[in-house]
């Protein structure tokens, strides 16, 4: 499990392309998003590295964890 903090995301369209960028490496992973306090829960077995640069790849930089 892991918690990062991702600042950019404001809406439900920055939740799912959160979502799918984590999906693209670990299409298992449970990815539950907090708009609130801007936090992404990844369950997933795919390390934390690939997972932070696919989000980050898809615009959305990432803080150290929460
Ligand atoms: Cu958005």
């Amino acid at each position: 499990m892991y918690q990062l903090r991702v600042e950019e995301m404001s809406c439900g369209h920055c939740v799912s392309a959160v979502t799918r960028a984590v999906q693209s490496v670990d299409a298992t992973a449970k990815v539950e998003v907090d708009l609130a306090s801007k936090t992404v829960r990844i369950d997933s077995a795919a390390g934390l590295a690939p997972l932070k640069a696919a989000i980050a790849d898809a615009g959305f930089p990432v803080a150290d964890p929460a």
